[in-house]
């Protein structure tokens, strides 16, 4: 008794203790706080933010014990030390809710400059409640013109009038800058900077960023974008300089055409306000304005986006961006007030950077003082080089993207772009050299003009590719080798051509946002990187360019610098096609906001251009752009023989019938019914215009015709098989080529797939012969090109001019090699539900394996074939579920992860029949076997 009196208290302890130790270790090990923080298009603590109205998403651990989100709650504070309890700006409390992205900010309003600070905790499935996330934050910057104390500064460079090609008039490149001290030492400090121009910051002798062109290039009349920088650390008490070099380009070059359009080819100037707290409390606020000094007697002597740069090391300044420094000889310059119309507002993406260095370079020939390298690979960037040379002599440095068959460049491509830049040397021995405000598109580069006593080597050469600075966010491979090369050349040609904006080429004198390549090669583009930001930003600047035009009118290209009145289909389309493809890779339901009305009324363009036929619009296109083998008659055998008539009323319809979709996601019911019967009515129209019985009736057959019938569903069910007959003839004709252009390649694939015609669709993708993918890898290709046949070995290049060599369109086969070579698709808005449907086809392939980083984490589909075998690696991410489906077998045959299949509280069985199962997965990592 005693003794049991005396150790009562000490076994409830122990117990007590033991007990917690387990529910609390548990609770710990079950569910972590969440991860990967992001803010609106996936910004990680962002400063100089966008949108005072961010949204919220977050990833929940990945654990056996971690299926979905049944509640969340978010705090959001003005301080630190606020969250998680005090939460002054925002408590969303508990929600139940499984949505663990772009959850909307509801809190009190947020001001230019602001810093708020942001936690998030859930509850798993079971209801555990994991710990608080790591408190992220985010910083505003600013919103308002008026929140601009500064000017637009610089020096009048129009009056110099040098004239450049085309008589264009170039600027020189100017130097900016002004010294100011500060009373006392620096609590903290950002830089506040843009530029009617290009421009290239520095504070006391150091880089302010890696940053490249900035700030990139939107509609100029509309908006202009602002760059936020954190310099504290920068700064000093005492003696400071802010020194800037500005140039062209897009504003002020000839890119924009000289269609006076940003204010007659202005003189690029500078915007940037240095707001500082120093120690003490008190604040201290630089401006550009009149006291600014500057010289255009720097070394960049000249700077074009299309045309290079010429340096002159000669004309470099010692020290000119130090505080040391005395501008006393400068010109004082001139300034502008701000306009009111043109919107001053954060980047809502992010910049350009240097990205990959090329090493790996062949030196291809040396001729007298002339050398050729080779970057194996089709880049856009600049090059670094480093070449011994004599004090006055020219380094001159040409590109190209592929040889003529004597070594000697192949530019005729680069039309009238210059694309050489200039190095003067200021001194005898080794320069090194890396162009600033140009970019060029180029796999091959000529030296001349350095030091003729030395022998050229191959490290004299580094290619340094550069795009928009978004993550890599897909991998795709497979077992079979062109195949990759394929995804290579895809995805170079993308990041090559996502400088800033989403551009049809980078190399010759265009290099323009044209939509229709926007629009065909979204949804690859979105699988491969993350590119959420980078195409809402573009998506910003189209709808700025459609309010020019009382008519809806989409331009062809954004930002708008040919000013055309007419709107094209299968091009202005991209207002509509491109948020709703965000919208379902992503989830985001922001894109749809904001381009809603935008959609509505690129549809309305094509009712005002409804004349006598009903449903029928009459207007311009560009047509099936680059069919191959296009009739000889055609006058304008670029836009193929699909008529286009029947590609306005297909897209009509099609957009209308998005606008439907999206009305219906947005809750606007009333709209989605309209816009569904016109969808309907245009779809009748279609039908009864160019068709009888399924069969095109028009003057010649074309794929793309019932490609574009087909995909948009435009025909009576019963005359649909027969269209789908009339293709596979026209596929067959085509001996299983395809024969399609910019508008029906990337349609191809997925309608074949919906005609179960996949063992077809593999054939015409793995044909070696022209028109194919894979010719062009035949014939050395490293990027995509603009025509399926720009080059052969024997023909050597296609005569046209426009035939460029790095051209994103007809990669768009890269969504159908993710979403049905290694099997895996988004069946859900932002892969709430995912669809892993691998169709190998084992005549071409034994593997295929993509993944991707979904808004909820990573997921992977990977298959092989292996001893009869097939075997498949899934992973689920949490908070989603997965729709599987092995081609082979059935379920009595069916291996997961070693042991026979039976459902469980994780794998369900849908269906399954003689040589197929379907399952539904919970979130977690699956490996499936089973015979062939
Ligand atoms: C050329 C380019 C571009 C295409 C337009 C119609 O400028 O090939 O990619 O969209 O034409």
């Amino acid at each position: 008794m005693k003794l049991f009196n005396i150790n009562k208290p000490y076994i409830i302890i122990y117990s007590f203790v033991l007990l917690s130790l387990v529910l609390f270790g548990c609770k710990e090990k079950e569910i972590g706080a969440v991860k990967s923080l992001m803010i609106s298009e996936g910004f990680k603590n962002p400063i100089g933010f966008y949108n005072p109205n961010p949204t919220f998403s977050w990833k929940l651990t990945v654990s056996e014990q971690i299926k979905s989100q049944s509640a969340y709650h978010i705090v959001v504070a003005s301080t630190k030390e606020l969250l998680p309890d005090n939460a002054d700006l925002w408590d969303s409390k508990k929600q139940k809710s499984t949505q663990s992205t772009f959850v909307k900010y509801q809190g009190k309003e947020l001001k230019s400059r602001q810093k708020v600070y942001w936690q998030v905790r859930y509850w798993n499935q079971d209801k555990k409640a994991s710990d608080w996330s790591e408190t992220n934050s985010f910083e505003l910057g600013l919103l308002n013109n008026s929140d601009w104390t500064a000017k637009w500064t610089g020096l009048d460079t129009a009056k110099d009038s040098i004239k450049g090609v085309r008589e264009f008039l170039m600027h020189r490149p100017q130097y900016l800058r002004k010294g100011f001290e500060l009373a006392s030492n620096v609590a903290s400090a950002r830089l506040y900077i843009t530029a009617k121009g290009v421009f290239d910051v520095h504070l006391n002798g150091n880089d302010v960023s890696d940053d490249v062109m900035t700030p990139g290039w939107t509609p100029y009349n509309h908006r202009i974008e602002t760059l936020t920088y954190d310099v504290t650390k920068l700064l000093q008490a005492g003696k400071n300089a802010l020194a800037v070099e500005l140039a062209s380009g897009w504003h002020s070059g000839r890119i924009s055409r000289g269609r006076a359009l940003y204010e007659n080819f202005a003189s690029p100037k500078i915007l940037c306000q240095l707001e500082v707290v120093l120690k003490d409390g008190s604040k201290q606020t630089i401006i550009s304005d009149e006291s600014w000094r500057g010289t255009t007697n720097g070394p960049i002597r000249l700077a074009s986006v299309y045309d290079g740069e010429v340096y002159d090391a000669n004309f470099e300044i010692p020290n000119w961006n130090t505080a040391a420094f005395d501008d006393s000889n400068w010109k004082s310059v001139e300034v502008e007030a701000i306009a009111k119309d043109v919107k001053l507002a954060p980047k809502r993406h992010h910049t350009v950077k240097n990205q990959i260095v090329l090493n790996d370079v062949e030196i291809v020939s040396v001729k007298e003082n002339t050398s050729v390298f080779n970057m194996k690979q089709n880049m856009v960037g600049v090059p670094r080089v480093k070449v011994p040379m004599k004090k006055g002599d020219t380094l001159k440095i040409r590109f190209s993207e592929m040889l003529l068959k004597d070594d000697t460049f192949y530019t005729k491509n680069y039309r009238s772009a210059k694309s050489t830049d200039y190095y003067v040397a200021g001194k005898d021995g080794m320069i090194e050299y890396m162009p600033k405000f140009t970019f060029h598109g180029f796999q091959f580069l000529e030296l001349s003009g350095y030091d003729k006593n030395a022998k050229p080597d191959a490290s004299w050469v580094q290619g340094i590719a550069q795009h928009s600075d978004f993550e890599k966010n897909g991998t795709f491979t497979s077992s079979h080798d062109k195949l990759n090369q394929l995804q290579s050349n895809i995805t170079w040609g993308l990041r090559d051509n996502f400088f800033d904006i989403p551009t049809d080429c980078p190399q010759r004198d265009e290099r323009l946002g044209w939509t229709g390549d926007a629009q065909v090669i979204a949804p690859t583009a979105l699988f491969n990187y993350n590119t959420h930001a980078f195409w809402t930003a573009w998506l910003q600047s189209l709808r700025e360019n459609q309010s020019e035009h009382k008519n809806g009118l989409v331009p062809y290209i954004v930002p708008d610098v040919l000013q055309n009145k007419n709107g094209s289909s299968g091009w202005g389309d991209a207002a509509v096609i491109i948020p709703w493809d965000i919208y379902n890779t992503t989830g985001d339901i922001t894109v749809l906001e904001e381009s809603y009305e935008s959609a509505k009324k690129w549809v309305g363009y094509y009712q005002s251009k409804v004349k006598k036929q009903p449903y029928l619009p009459k207007m311009h296109s560009f047509g099936d752009w680059l069919q191959p083998y296009p009739s000889k008659m055609l006058k304008k055998a670029n836009r193929g023989d699909t008529p286009k008539d029947l590609i306005h009323a297909a897209f009509f319809a099609h957009s209308a019938h998005l606008v439907s979709k999206i009305a219906n996601v947005l809750g606007k019911t009333e709209d989605a019914k309209k816009y569904a019967a016109l969808y309907k009515n245009i779809a009748n129209a279609f039908e009864n215009a160019f068709f009888e019985e399924g069969k095109f009736t028009g003057k010649k057959q074309t794929q793309t015709s019932y490609l574009l019938g087909i995909y948009f569903n435009l025909f009576k069910p019963e005359t649909k098989l027969k269209a789908q007959n009339y293709l596979l003839e026209e596929i067959k004709n085509a001996d299983y080529h395809l024969g399609t252009g910019f508008l029906g390649t990337p349609i191809l694939p997925k309608v074949l797939d919906d005609m179960g015609e996949i063992d077809l669709m593999y054939k015409i993708l793995f044909k070696e012969t022209y028109p194919s993918w894979f010719y062009s890898i035949n014939q050395g290709a490293t990027t995509m090109w603009e025509r399926w046949n720009s080059f052969s070995k024997e023909g050597g290049y296609n005569s046209q001019s426009m035939n460029s060599l790095n051209h994103y369109a007809y990669g768009a086969i890269g969504q159908w090699m993710y979403e049905r070579i290694a099997g895996l698709a988004s069946l859900a808005p932002g892969y709430k539900k995912i669809r892993i449907a691998p169709l190998p086809n084992t005549e071409f392939l034994t593997s295929a394996s993509a993944s991707v980083k979904t808004s909820y984490g990573k997921a992977l589909s990977s298959w092989k074939i292996e001893n009869d075998s097939f075997k498949l690696d899934i992973v689920i991410p949490p908070n989603t579920s997965a729709e599987v489906h092995i081609p082979y077998g059935n379920k009595d045959h069916l291996f997961v992860n070693g042991s026979i299949f039976t459902e469980n509280s994780n794998l369900k069985l849908m269906s399954s029949d003689t040589n197929s199962v379907k399952i539904l997965a919970e979130p977690g990592t699956y490996n499936f076997q089973t015979k062939l």
